[in-house]
């Protein structure tokens, strides 16, 4: 290769060497060298005093979202929306929610994000509508409308509906209708029908609307339940469970027969169109699987958003409920998923999102080690190979809020599942602190700005309430102090931006058995990082001198106690959840 070409191939890619000494090319590409905030619109920042988020909002605090070092702004869902699941329930795909704004303030934040160097990614929800989307009234209207076929409509069987599916929701997956004696199928709530993709005028018209959007200059799209889209043509009865007359038919839906027939058409007929960002959220995915979806060279996305991490503390056999995890099956998860897809496919890296318990208080200690273990766990997680999803709050160290009463929630599947559980014959006291840990309203929280009433969020009536730590918790308060976590994880994505072996370096499991440490090595290109992350609560001595060559000449790049002496002889002492990125050549 020449010089010109070896110049080219840096440029363009990166070339990575497996530990099995084989050696691969991997392009290079702004997604994957990008970090990306994620905002809950309706708790983010509100600007009317009607105690809901809105799009001026998000303006006025996208310097802030800059300065933490994000490239790229999510948004979850800002459509037309009766919110009965706040937003995954779209009503019009071309219309932004009136709580929010208008299109004219869609099109001066998308100006505004753009002005500042940073992207714009949607939410699209195209597995379901809203059953008050136009194509949903019209389809319901009788057997034989022209919109009919545009969802899953079965005739019931003995008496019930057409099979013992289970929604996500809670109860079952159908929904009668009398008018016209059918059940249509809702994988989440009946107010969210699911669009039947089989018919080509569906998959059209969802194409027609992602171009629309995408011309108008947005940067891409992250696909919610993207992996559901494919039913099996026979939708069959699920083998019956104990204690759960509604099993969740993910064998009949997620990844099914003609998934990636459709997401090949979407690539053509859309995808390709645009130099865009995709990201899928695939419940139920394997890493093999997913490789399919994601592959660098034949996958029709990007990267994808699995839940395998996100299932180690719940316990299925009673719902709702939590278990004890352990490090070791958060690494093997990890460390799979990390090798599985290297030079591959592209994976994305989250520990928190609008859907889960906040991770300072799942994974960390959010009492007495609330700013270690926050930043330990964002050290470990998103030096990680892939692109790092940070949500609204998490740079703060945002926790889980102590909801008091069920009246307090307003989560639909929160709600539903305490109805379920109760029931069910499982006593309120039971239920309660289940759904205290686990409920999605522990991130949808209004974000903490300041300690002035209602955390800076809103001069109204906020419509979630505030957690109450807001006064220690906030964001001029982690802004000003140089050690909070929002000036760790700023320094966390400058050494990642800076460090191509971060971005692309194989990664290589150090003591995968210890039940006290995470730590791993990055390298590429004969450079070397290594990362370790206490996850006790004591004061730890930890031999790493077998496999990670401390040199004289490390350098420590990163760590979030003030001086962390330590000898050359790879024998490292960490405090409480103590976190440190070295530099070994
Ligand atoms: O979530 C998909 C999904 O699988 C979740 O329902 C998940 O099982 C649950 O939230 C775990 O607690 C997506 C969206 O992220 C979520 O907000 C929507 O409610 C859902 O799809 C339906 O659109």
């Amino acid at each position: 290769m020449d010089w010109f070409c070896l110049r080219l191939k840096d440029e363009l890619s990166v070339l990575l060497q497996h530990r099995n000494g084989e050696e691969c090319i991997v392009k290079r590409a702004w997604w994957k060298e990008s970090v990306v905030y994620q905002i809950y619109p309706r708790s983010f920042c509100d600007t009317t005093g009607d105690g809901i988020g809105d799009l001026p909002g998000i303006v006025s605090k996208l310097d802030y979202i800059k300065e933490l070092g994000a490239d790229v702004i999510w948004l979850c869902p800002i459509y037309q929306s009766p919110n009965d699941d706040n937003g995954y329930d779209i009503s019009d795909y071309f219309r932004i929610m009136e709580e929010f704004g208008t299109l004219v303030d869609f099109e001066h934040l998308l100006a505004e994000v753009h002005k500042r160097d940073m992207k714009l990614i949607m939410d699209l929800v195209v597995n379901h509508t809203s059953d008050e989307h136009a194509w949903f009234v019209e389809s319901k209207k009788s057997r034989s409308s022209a919109y009919r076929d545009y969802y899953i409509w079965r005739s019931g069987k003995n008496g019930g509906p057409p099979n013992n599916w289970g929604s996500f929701f809670s109860g079952s997956a159908w929904e009668y209708h009398a008018e016209t004696d059918q059940y249509y199928l809702h994988l989440f709530t009946k107010k969210q029908p699911d669009l039947n993709w089989e018919n080509p005028q569906v998959r059209s018209d969802i194409f027609t609307m992602m171009r629309w959007w995408l011309d108008k200059g947005i940067d891409g799209f992250r696909m919610d339940v993207i992996n559901l889209l494919s039913k099996h043509p026979d939708l069959p009865d699920m083998p019956a469970e104990d204690n759960n007359p509604h099993p969740l038919p993910i064998p009949y839906t997620a990844n099914g027969p003609k998934i990636h027939s459709y997401l090949g058409e979407m690539k053509t007929e859309v995808l390709d169109l645009f130099p865009i960002m995709t990201v899928g959220e695939m419940p139920a995915v394997t890493p093999e699987e997913a490789v399919q979806y994601v592959h660098e060279e034949s996958g029709t996305l990007n990267m994808v958003f699995h839940f395998e991490h996100m299932s180690l503390d719940m316990d299925f056999s009673r719902p709702g409920e939590v278990k004890k995890w352990k490090l070791t099956d958060l690494k093997a998860v990890l460390d799979k998923w990390q090798h599985s897809l290297h030079g591959r496919g592209w994976n994305s890296l989250y520990f928190n999102n609008h859907d889960q318990p906040r991770s300072v208080s799942r994974f960390g200690q959010a009492k007495q080690y609330r700013v270690e273990s926050a930043t330990a766990l964002a050290t470990i997680l998103f030096l990680q190979q892939g692109t790092p999803f940070v949500y609204q709050g998490e740079e703060l160290g945002m926790t889980n809020c102590a909801f008091e009463r069920i009246e307090e929630h307003r989560d639909v599947a929160t709600l539903n599942m305490y109805q379920q559980l109760l029931a069910l014959g499982y006593a309120e006291e039971d239920i309660f602190p289940a759904i205290q840990r686990r409920s999605r309203d522990n991130a949808r929280t209004p974000m903490q700005w300041d300690d002035s009433p209602n955390a800076g969020f809103t001069t109204g009536k906020p419509w979630i309430k505030v957690n109450p730590n807001y006064k220690e918790i906030n964001a001029k308060q982690a802004v000003e102090d140089p050690d909070s976590v929002y000036n760790y994880y700023k320094k966390l994505f400058s050494i990642r931006r800076h460090n191509r072996v971060l971005v692309y370096g194989d990664y290589q499991p150090v003591l995968p058995d210890s039940e006290d440490v995470y730590a791993y090595l990055r390298t590429m290109d004969g450079e070397q990082v290594f990362i370790i992350g206490s996850f006790r609560k004591r004061p730890l001595e930890v031999d790493v001198s077998t496999e990670v060559k401390l040199g004289a000449d490390r350098e420590l790049l990163l760590s979030n106690y003030p001086s962390s002496p330590d000898q050359d002889n790879g024998i490292i002492h960490l405090e409480p959840y103590e976190t440190r990125v070295y530099r070994i050549s």
